[in-house]
């Protein structure tokens, strides 16, 4: 993307911050965050930031005025939060986005709004893929599922440009720091580095599709261009990874000494998810390039 005006919403956190880095050189970023996990010292300088709630529709239409393209990423991103917290959890993640939606008619913006595999829920078959019925098991995949449908509706109701991006198990640079949510693969590098046991909950077996943040941040400029609005893809390897093999790959390239030890399961975890990339490759032109095992030393080097 080239010489356009972007608001990246949730662009001081993990992913955001990413896609930050990628479009500043040469668009004109704004970024609307309100830092309750997001970290200022994230942004690059030329970046206009808006401090605030994505449930403040006033602020949320100042921070897209005169925008191109909208990338949504500004969420409450932990599912047991949203299990804790149904409502408000809700608000920010539903609410916020219809925020950002409404924003975008008013600009004629385009909209790429950053969906999640938790709209799926525990997989009839395998690989998922986005004809797969959305069966969600958690008031997040809720949340997840209704602003996928949004982001279609509105392309539908108003003509508005919009892609939804269904992010598989995402990872990289950055993720957990500064303690809140984070994934597994940020969890087992600490303590690994810290010599601590791994600690793998269940008997590892289960399996997760890993995609690294940087091919995460390619789908999206991917969306920002495509013809094929209306559409939600998903944004996966193709692969599967138990969570166990992770383990093992974590401790090797760390080189620690940790012991990689078993605890108890998770209440409800999914058993084994990863995604079909066909429908992202023909119509997004689309496809990861970083293997898990890389993307895994990278981050054990840093
Ligand atoms: C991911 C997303 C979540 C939602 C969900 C949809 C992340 C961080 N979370 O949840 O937002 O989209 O998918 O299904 O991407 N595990 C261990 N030891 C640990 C921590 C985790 O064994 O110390 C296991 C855990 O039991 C699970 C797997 O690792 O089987 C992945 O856990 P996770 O929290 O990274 O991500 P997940 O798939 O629950």
């Amino acid at each position: 993307l080239v010489d356009r005006t972007v608001l990246v919403t949730g662009g001081a956190g993990f992913i955001g911050s990413h896609l930050v880095d990628a479009l500043v050189e040469e668009n004109e970023v704004r970024v609307l965050d309100d830092l309750s996990t997001g970290q200022v010292a994230r942004l690059p300088d030329d970046v206009e930031l808006v401090h605030g709630d994505v449930r403040n529709e006033e602020l949320v239409a100042h921070a897209t005025k005169d925008v191109d393209v909208v990338f949504h990423q500004a969420a409450n991103v932990s599912v047991p939060a949203s299990v804790e917290n149904p409502m408000t959890t809700d608000a920010v993640n539903v609410d916020g986005t219809l925020a950002v939606l409404e924003a975008a008619r008013e600009e004629d913006a385009r909209v790429v709004v950053a969906s999640s595999c938790a709209v799926y829920g525990d997989p009839l078959s395998l690989p998922l893929a986005e004809t797969d019925r959305l069966r969600p098991e958690s008031p997040y995949g809720v949340q997840k599922a209704t602003v996928d449908e949004y982001a279609r509706l509105y392309n539908e109701l108003y003509g508005l440009e919009t892609v939804a991006l269904r992010y598989f198990n995402v990872y990289g640079p950055r993720q957990g720091d500064g303690g809140g949510y984070s994934g597994v693969i940020s969890i087992f590098l600490e303590q690994a580095r810290n010599g601590e046991d791994v600690t793998v909950e269940g008997d590892g077996s289960q399996t997760r599709d890993f995609v690294h943040v940087s091919d995460v941040v390619r789908a999206n400029l991917a969306a920002a261009t495509t013809d094929a609005v209306g559409e939600a893809f998903n944004v996966c390897t193709g692969t599967e990874t138990s969570v166990l093999e992770l383990a093992e790959h974590v401790v090797e390239h760390v080189d620690s000494n940790a012991d990689i030890v078993n605890v108890e399961e998770r209440a409800g975890d999914i058993a084994r998810s990863y995604g079909d990339d066909t429908k992202a490759r023909h119509q997004l032109e689309f496809e990861t390039t970083v293997e898990l095992e890389d993307g895994i030393r990278d981050l054990s080097t840093r």
